[in-house]
């Protein structure tokens, strides 16, 4: 395989969708050696068909505003592969959504979802509608006029959405129940449902809690564990708030949150009425964590900064892709930081996991340490294909093993001959694998 041949043409025909180029890059170059070593797929021309979505759905929005405006924004859902089980993937609404980005989630997906151990394929949607200072009326609006489209390409076998950023359960309540009503069934078409109509137990939880289990493996590799350590973690919505109260709960010391705004950093460490006030934050559709300082003596909010810059052992990036970038992983290893564990998709920078491998951190991609929330989601669509529910600590017993399962197959395709780990290598062959090899099964389609 000629990497750069192969991105040169991808770059000729997608030119500038970045991030989807930089996603598709970085697996490419971690399974070189495995794909050269087997030449059926290169017969079965595998990457030029990995690499290109299925199809890609857009379509305009349409929607009346409070004050009887009509209002477009653009909607699209990316059904990249469905090798190994029906496209399964979130939906994300922000203004900065285009295909570049959802092409990059959704390329990302189908590794993820292979990792999970579970029968799911991969797949990513949006909108470049703002959720921020509309009311509950305006994004209902938004969401059933987004529904009436999408309903045609998705269903319980063939493509589930879920949420991602600015899709939370609120959203999710409102596109489900416009696709109850189109399509006259009440099938677990989305997930991240409400618990008392379909939702799983622990789904709201399941990323933040997953990303920790795995940081915890990473960990343990090397005799260590969270008690005592001080975590910066960046975002402060669902990810983020799941990966605070884990870290807590295993004796962490959170000590950092941010959002658009900038970083809040409370030496006295994020927990218990804390963590709780971030979903009061999130909730409040403003957008800023700056009130936590107003809200909690001792906090200081450190305005237009990122959290890298403080003290750590341990950091969870769980905002969004490009958020620590190079210099951030020089300072976060200048101050002794040994673990970083990704919450969010691509948070790091190629040149920061560069820094992070050369300096033998723990590092771990998100499409592995994050895939606790698809696999929660998988494990909901399981109860609602049984019509049954399992209690909080099934869905988290399964989680906790999953999470382990995931880390057991980067070590295997991860573990260099001096003992380092590159999780990145070990998630994209471990994931490749599983999808190629069921694509080779299954003939040219
Ligand atoms: P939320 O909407 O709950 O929170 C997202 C956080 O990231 C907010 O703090 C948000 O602030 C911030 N953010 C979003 N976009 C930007 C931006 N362009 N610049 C700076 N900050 C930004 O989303 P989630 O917690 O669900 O998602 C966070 C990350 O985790 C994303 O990368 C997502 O893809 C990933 N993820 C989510 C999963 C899930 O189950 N929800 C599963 C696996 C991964 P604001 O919105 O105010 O800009
Ligand atoms: O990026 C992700 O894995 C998600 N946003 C969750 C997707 C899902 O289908 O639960």
């Amino acid at each position: 395989m000629n990497v750069d041949k192969i991105m040169n043409n991808l770059e000729k025909k997608h030119p500038g969708e970045v991030e989807y180029l930089q996603a598709v890059r970085e697996v490419l170059e971690s399974i070189e050696e495995v794909y050269n070593e087997n030449p059926q797929f290169e017969s079965a021309n595998i990457i030029d068909r990995i690499i290109e979505p299925d199809r890609v759905i857009t379509f305009k929005v349409p929607w009346v505003d409070d004050e009887g405006n009509v209002r477009v924004n653009l909607g699209y859902r990316i059904q990249f592969n469905n090798a190994i089980g029906p496209y399964k993937g979130g939906l994300r609404f922000h203004p900065s959504v285009n295909l570049s980005i959802l092409k990059f989630l959704g390329f990302e997906q189908i590794f993820k979802n292979a990792l999970t151990t579970l029968p799911m394929g991969g797949g990513k949607g949006g909108s470049d509608f703002d959720p921020k200072g509309k009311s509950n009326a305006e994004v209902m609006r938004f969401c059933q006029s987004f529904m009436l489209e999408l309903w045609k390409y998705i269903g319980p076998e063939t493509d589930v959405p879920a949420g991602d950023i600015g899709v939370g359960g609120r959203e999710i309540g409102f596109l489900y129940g416009m696709y109850k009503r189109l399509a006259g069934d009440h099938t677990g078409v989305l997930t991240g449902k409400g618990s008392n109509w379909g939702g799983s137990l622990i789904r709201p939880e399941a990323t933040g809690f997953g990303c920790v289990y795995f940081a915890k493996e990473m960990l343990a590799t090397r005799g260590l564990s969270f008690e005592g350590k001080r975590v910066a973690i960046s975002g402060f919505g669902n990810v983020a708030w799941g990966a605070a109260l884990k870290a807590t709960e295993l004796g962490g010391i959170v000590v950092t949150i941010s959002g658009p705004d900038g970083y809040i950093y409370d030496p006295d460490g994020i927990s218990g009425k804390k963590i709780e006030y971030m979903l009061e934050l999130r909730a409040s559709n403003e957008d800023i964590v700056k009130p936590y300082s107003y809200a909690f003596e001792g906090s200081e909010f450190h305005g237009g900064k990122r959290p890298w810059e403080v003290k750590v052992d341990i950091a969870l990036p769980c905002a969004t892709q490009n958020e620590l970038n190079g210099d951030d992983a020089a300072t976060l290893i200048k101050n002794g930081c040994i673990c970083v564990c990704e919450g969010a998709n691509m948070p790091s920078t190629p040149e920061a996991i560069e820094l992070f491998h050369k300096h033998g951190l723990l590092f771990a991609p998100g499409k592995a340490s994050n895939a606790g929330g698809v696999a929660t989601s998988g494990l909901e669509m399981t109860q609602n294909s049984m019509k049954l529910r399992w209690n909080r600590q099934e869905v988290d017993d399964r989680l906790h093993e999953i999470m382990c399962n995931i880390h057991c197959q980067c070590l295997k395709y991860g573990k260099r001959e001096d003992g380092y780990v590159d999780y990145v290598k070990g998630a994209n062959i471990a994931g490749f694998l599983k999808v190629a090899n069921s694509m080779m099964d299954m003939g040219v389609i």
